[in-house]
């Protein structure tokens, strides 16, 4: 008898295991579907309490991946053979995608939420009329660094050249950030697509490995937070995140300007639970789920009703919620085509190949 049921059992749970593990497989290969919602975000980009209070409440089943860059991000769904419901992209990867029909558009009569966004983030120029995207998290690129490990202030891209800080700066892994400041040093537009002026910041960019201790992803906090390194090239949330914890460190916006960034939820054209990706979208639009999510992660939150609920410290601290004045001498990334594109990933990988 007991070898009869184990005869029986052992197929059964084979099976039921065999069937779980396709199911998890499928929606993660992008084959999702109606009970399913494949959500690709960015690394440490959201409160994951979230996602499993977003599971009980919608009924839906969450498959969560991430990435590290908007170019990564990009050719996984160039490529196709994805489902992602949800994506984040940034600005300039939102107009590349709006160019290329891999989105699709808003529907917001499903969206009660939207007021919540403050219109200074709105109808901007990689997504006029936000037809296709939903404001996440915006900020700048600066530095962050340790006042006590660097000798006196830092105020400007061309001081990561000209102090002493050998072996002693992180820089985060991106193709526009770092030929984005190389070029900003030089006093160009990190929107040039003059060839010269690309080829002269990358050759700049060499000079300062003497200084630079590694490129580095998500890793950038911890390692600013244990005093690995004296100064970091990072994306404002970061640095807000590394402060909170070590309120020694401060950040700076340099003198000759950067980059300015938006992050907005989009629903690629591949999604098969369009419904649900609009039940996400909107439930990251509420005002109290805006500001937990945005209290976790540390960027800083385009959601105007959620500001009551966050610490008015952070929100009116103008290294992370900088006023119209400032952001207006700032440059968002503008879509260079393909062929600029590949040419700026081709000199910043020439760039890091020239590692000591
Ligand atoms: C979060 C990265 C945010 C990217 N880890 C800024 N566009």
């Amino acid at each position: 008898m007991k070898k009869l049921v184990i005869m029986l059992a052992v197929p059964l749970i084979v099976s039921f295991g065999l069937l779980l593990w396709i199911q998890q497989l499928n929606a993660a290969q992008g084959f999702g579907g109606d009970n399913t919602l494949v959500v690709y975000n960015w690394g440490d980009y959201i409160d994951e309490d979230l996602i499993g209070e977003f599971e009980e409440q919608s009924g839906l089943k969450v498959v969560y991946q991430t990435f590290d860059s908007n170019e990564a991000m990009l050719t996984k769904i160039e490529q196709g053979g994805t489902a992602f419901d949800v994506a984040v992209p940034s600005d300039y990867a939102i107009s590349k995608m709006r160019e290329e029909n891999l989105l699709l558009p808003i529907d917001y009569d499903k969206l009660e939420n939207f007021d919540n966004i403050d219109p200074r983030f709105l109808d901007k120029s990689f997504d006029p009329g936000n037809k296709y995207s939903v404001p996440y998290f915006w900020g700048t690129v600066g530095i962050v660094y340790n006042p006590e490990l660097v000798d006196g202030e830092i105020t400007s891209w061309n001081d990561l050249w000209e102090m002493p800080l050998e072996n002693d700066i992180l820089l985060a892994d991106g193709t526009r950030e770092v030929m984005g400041f190389g070029l900003n040093s030089l006093g160009y537009s990190l929107n040039t697509t003059n060839k010269d002026e690309l080829i002269e910041a990358e050759e700049k960019l060499t000079t300062l490995w003497p200084n630079i201790k590694a490129i580095v992803g998500d890793e950038i906090k911890m390692l600013m937070a244990n005093r690995e390194a004296a100064a970091a090239v990072v994306w404002s949330g970061d640095a807000s995140e590394i402060m909170y914890e070590n309120e020694e460190l401060t950040y700076v916006i340099p003198v000759e300007g950067t980059n300015l960034w938006f992050d907005n939820l989009v629903i690629p054209s591949t999604a098969q639970n369009v419904d649900g990706a609009h039940q996400f979208i909107d439930f990251m639009l509420d005002a109290e789920i805006a500001a937990r999510n945005t209290d976790y992660v540390g960027y800083s939150t385009p959601n105007e009703a959620a500001l009551e609920f966050l610490d008015e410290e952070v929100t009116s601290d103008e290294r992370f919620y900088p006023s119209r004045e400032v952001t207006q001498n700032l440059e968002v990334y503008e879509n260079l085509g393909k062929r600029m594109n590949a040419y700026y990933n081709e000199l910043y990988l020439r760039f890091k190949m020239q590692s000591k």
